[in-house]
């Protein structure tokens, strides 16, 4: 295609717009083409932040049969809904937020933690049996759920044995989570621990971990009930969610089924001081009933 021939193109569209009353400003009109030596135009998609709350919520339908009832009813869920489109396609603000929202799940996915966070509460730090980074523990899920044998010898070293709570922190599948909550829920756990006449292990931070990862935490320190804080997987744009895995005297060869899961922890969920609290009585209940997962819901019965 000739720059004539497209340059007649982006003038019909433009006059399009002009006659349904959508006047590109001065910054989106296309200059001429540039000339051989010149350099080319200057390109600017005049088009506004669309994470903004605002930008959200703002319906993209054009021209509603009900205005409110639209409004309303995107008001009631953070999913994609009235978002409308161009044609067959998405509008550009659309492919925009999505491109931006998952780069949030991306990020969180695929960085580290914080280590000055981890500093604050004295973790020290292990590996599972992850060597190849991010994209190993992502194939791998199975390395995760074991310690290195660094690892094993550094828990056993440090840690102090047979507590009756040993809290561990798990990076998982997002740093953003463990980033947005444990400054909240670990103070609480803490301090739950000892009104409640409770021991507390030495915690510590497990990088490229999974929740089987328990089993072996459990074999080396024998605590009655062990709390592993861990990032879950990351929703769209949703990257701080947290969850409490929890067992009562973990082993090897335990499955899901002897655990229990405190999920969806964050402000705006599950809120972290409130898990921390929750996560303690369920705990003393582990204790007093010698029993975790499937075998103590069996017993509330
Ligand atoms: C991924 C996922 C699954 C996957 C796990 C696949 C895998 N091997 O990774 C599948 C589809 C198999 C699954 C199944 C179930 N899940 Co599920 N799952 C999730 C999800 C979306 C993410 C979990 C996560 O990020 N984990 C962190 C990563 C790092 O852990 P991981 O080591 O990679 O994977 C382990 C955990 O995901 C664990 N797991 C997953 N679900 C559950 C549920 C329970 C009760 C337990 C103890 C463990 C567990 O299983 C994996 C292997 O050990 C959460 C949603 C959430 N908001 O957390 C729901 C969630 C945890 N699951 C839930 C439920 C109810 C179940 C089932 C009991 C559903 C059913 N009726 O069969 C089963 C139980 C499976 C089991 N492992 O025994 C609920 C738990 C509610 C609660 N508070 O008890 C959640 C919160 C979803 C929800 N909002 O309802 N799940």
């Amino acid at each position: 295609m000739d720059d004539q021939h497209l340059e007649e193109i982006v003038n019909a569209v433009l006059k399009e717009l002009a006659a349904m009353g959508i006047a590109p400003s001065s910054r989106t009109a296309r200059s001429a083409p540039a000339r051989p030596g010149e350099s080319p135009p200057e390109v600017v998609i005049d088009l506004g932040d669309p994470a903004t709350p605002a930008a959200r919520g703002s319906p993209g339908v054009n021209h509603p049969a009900d205005s409110d009832g639209l409004t309303a009813l995107m008001e009631t869920t953070p999913a994609r809904i009235g978002v409308g489109r161009s044609g067959p396609r998405l509008r550009t603000r659309s492919l925009l937020l999505f491109q931006s929202d998952l780069a949030v799940t991306q990020d969180a996915l695929m960085r580290d933690v914080d280590i000055k966070l981890l500093d604050e509460f004295n973790l020290f730090r292990v590996q599972t049996r992850i060597t190849g980074g991010k994209q190993e523990y992502l194939l791998r899920p199975d390395l995760g759920r074991q310690l290195s044998n660094e690892a094993r010898r550094v828990v056993a070293e440090r840690c102090v044995k047979a507590p009756n709570i040993q809290l561990c922190v798990g990076d998982g599948l997002s740093a953003a989570a463990i980033e947005a909550n444990l400054r909240k829920i670990f103070p609480v756990i803490e301090a739950g621990c000892k009104t409640g006449g409770l021991s507390l292990g030495t915690p510590f931070f497990i990088q490229y971990c999974r929740v089987g990862v328990m089993n072996d935490i459990g074999d080396l320190l024998h605590p009655d009930v062990l709390i592993l804080l861990i990032g879950e997987r990351p929703g769209l744009g949703r990257a701080d969610s947290m969850s409490a895995y929890m067992a009562y005297r973990p082993k090897s060869g335990d499955t899901d089924a002897e655990r229990d899961v405190i999920c969806n922890i964050y402000d705006g969920g599950t809120n972290p001081l409130e898990a921390g609290a929750y996560t303690l009585q369920l705990a003393q209940k582990m204790i007093r009933s010698q029993a975790s997962g499937v075998k103590l819901k069996l017993m509330e019965k």
